[in-house]
C-alpha cells in the first residue's frame, strides 16, 4: 500500500486564507490568533505542498503604502526563497471591507467601482512578478439581497467592462496570466452574480477576449446548489476553460462548509479525482478549505494534511478502478464506449439514416448495467476492492 506522502509532484497548493481563517463566522469572532503568511509556507512546504495563493489583503493589509506594502511582502518573498514554494495563482479580496458590501466591480457607487478595478490592476502587476499564471475573480459580494436594488443587466456590463480592463491590461503589458472566475450560487450575497459554472461559461463568450477567461470551480459552490462537480468539471474541461480548481468537502445544499478535500461527499470527492486525473487538467490541485473553529493550530496542519492524504487516497482507489479487468468489462457491457461513436456515421445519406429500420421495443428491452459498473466503484472507494 502507497504511504500517501505528498511531493511536489503531486502539485498541491493552499490558499494562505485557508489555514489562516481564524474561524470567524456570523456567529462568534475569532477563534485562532493570525496565522504569519511567512509561518505557513514553511508548514505547507514541510508538509509536502509545492505553492500557495493569496488575496493582496492575506499579506498586504488593506490600505498599505508602496513601502508598507514591500514590507509586508519581504518575509513572504524570503520564505518562497528559502522553501522553493511557488505562487501558482493569486486573487483579489473585494469583499472582506464595508467599502465592498455591495461589490467591487459591480457596486451601485462608481466610485467604489473605479477603486476596485485599481486594486485588482495594481495585484495583477504583484501576480506577473511573483510567477503566478492564474487570476482568480471570486465574486462573493457581487449581487443582491433584494428585487430592485440591482440592475442586473447593467451590472453584468459592468462586470463585463471589468474583465475586458483587465485582460487588455494583461495583453499590453505581455504578462503570461489568465483569469479564472470563481462562480458560486450565494453566500455572502443573498443572489451572487455568475452564480454557476454555466453562467459564467455563457458570460465569458460575451468578454473581449474569452480566450484569456476562464473558470475555478470550487467542490462546494457546485454541491450548495445540489449540481454535480465533477460533471461541471468535464464540462469546464469540455469547453477548455478548467484554468484552476478549488478542492474542498461539503454535505449537500447548505452553507459553504468548505470542508477538508476528501470530508463531505465522499463519491463526489471519489469522481472529482477522477476526472482531474484522467480528464486532462494539468494544473495545481489547490485547496480552498476552512480547519473548522474547533482547532487549535495543531489541528489546522492535521487539517491541511488531510486535504492532500485524501486525495492521493482517492487517486490510487480511481488508479485500481480503472486498471480493474472486471471494470473494464463491466464499462464494456456499460457500452460506455459506444458514446464516443458519432450518432451518424461520415457521408451517411439522410435519407438512408431516416428510412433505417428500429425496434425500440427490443432496445427497450435490454438493460443497460450501469448498477453493477457502479457497485464496483462503489466497492472500490469502501476499500474492498
Ligand atoms: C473566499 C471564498 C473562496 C474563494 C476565495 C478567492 S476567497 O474564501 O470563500 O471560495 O475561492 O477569492
Ligand atoms: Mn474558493
Ligand atoms: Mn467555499
Amino acid at each position: 500500500m502507497a504511504d500517501y506522502t505528498p511531493t511536489r509532484e503531486d502539485r498541491f497548493s493552499f490558499g494562505l486564507w485557508t489555514v489562516g481563517w481564524q474561524g470567524v463566522d456570523v456567529f462568534g469572532g475569532a477563534a485562532r490568533p493570525p496565522l504569519d503568511p511567512a509561518e505557513s509556507v514553511h508548514r505547507l512546504s514541510d508538509l509536502g505542498a509545492y505553492g500557495v495563493t493569496f488575496h493582496d489583503d492575506d499579506v498586504i493589509p488593506f490600505g498599505s503604502s508602496a513601502a508598507e506594502k514591500e514590507a509586508a511582502l519581504k518575509p513572504l518573498r524570503e520564505a518562497l526563497a528559502a522553501t522553493g514554494l511557488q505562487v501558482p495563482m493569486i486573487t483579489t479580496n473585494l469583499f472582506s471591507h464595508a467599502v465592498f458590501r455591495d461589490g467591487g466591480f459591480t457596486n451601485n457607487d462608481r466610485d467604489v467601482r473605479r477603486f476596485a478595478l485599481r486594486k485588482v490592476l495594481d495585484n495583477l502587476d504583484l501576480a506577473a512578478e511573483l510567477g503566478a499564471r492564474t487570476f482568480v475573480c471570486w465574486g462573493g459580494r457581487e449581487g443582491a439581497e433584494s428585487g430592485a436594488a440591482k440592475d442586473i443587466k447593467a451590472a453584468l456590463d459592468r462586470y463585463k467592462e471589468a474583465v475586458d480592463t483587465m485582460t487588455q491590461y494583461i495583453v499590453d503589458s505581455g504578462y503570461d496570466l489568465r483569469i479564472a472566475i470563481e462562480p458560486k450560487p450565494n453566500e455572502p450575497r443573498g443572489d451572487i452574480l455568475l452564480p454557476t459554472l454555466g453562467h459564467a461559461l455563457a458570460f465569458i463568450t460575451e468578454l473581449d477576449r474569452p480566450e484569456l477567461v476562464g473558470l475555478n470551480p470550487e467542490v462546494g459552490h457546485e454541491e450548495m446548489a445540489g449540481l454535480n462537480y465533477a460533471h461541471g468539471l468535464a464540462q469546464a474541461l469540455w469547453h477548455g476553460k478548467l484554468f484552476h480548481i478549488d478542492l474542498n468537502g461539503q454535505h449537500g445544499p447548505r452553507f459553504d462548509q468548505d470542508l477538508r478535500f476528501g470530508a463531505g461527499n465522499a463519491r463526489g470527492a471519489f469522481w472529482t479525482v477522477d476526472i482531474v486525473e484522467n480528464g486532462g487538467y494539468d494544473g495545481p490541485r489547490h485547496f480552498d478549505f476552512k480547519p473548522p473553529r474547533t482547532e487549535d493550530f495543531d489541528g489546522v496542519w492535521a487539517s491541511a494534511a488531510g486535504c492532500m492524504r485524501n486525495y492521493l487516497i482517492l487517486r490510487e482507489k480511481v488508479r485500481a478502478f480503472r486498471e480493474d479487468p472486471q471494470v473494464r468489462e463491466a464499462l464494456s457491457a456499460a457500452r460506455v464506449d459506444e458514446l464516443s461513436q458519432p450518432t451518424l456515421t461520415e457521408g451517411e445519406s439522410l435519407a438512408a439514416f431516416r428510412a433505417e429500420e428500429f425496434d425500440p421495443e427490443a432496445a427497450a428491452k435490454r438493460g443497460m448495467a450501469f448498477e453493477a459498473l457502479d457497485q464496483l466503484a462503489i466497492e472500490h472507494l469502501y476499500g474492498v476492492r
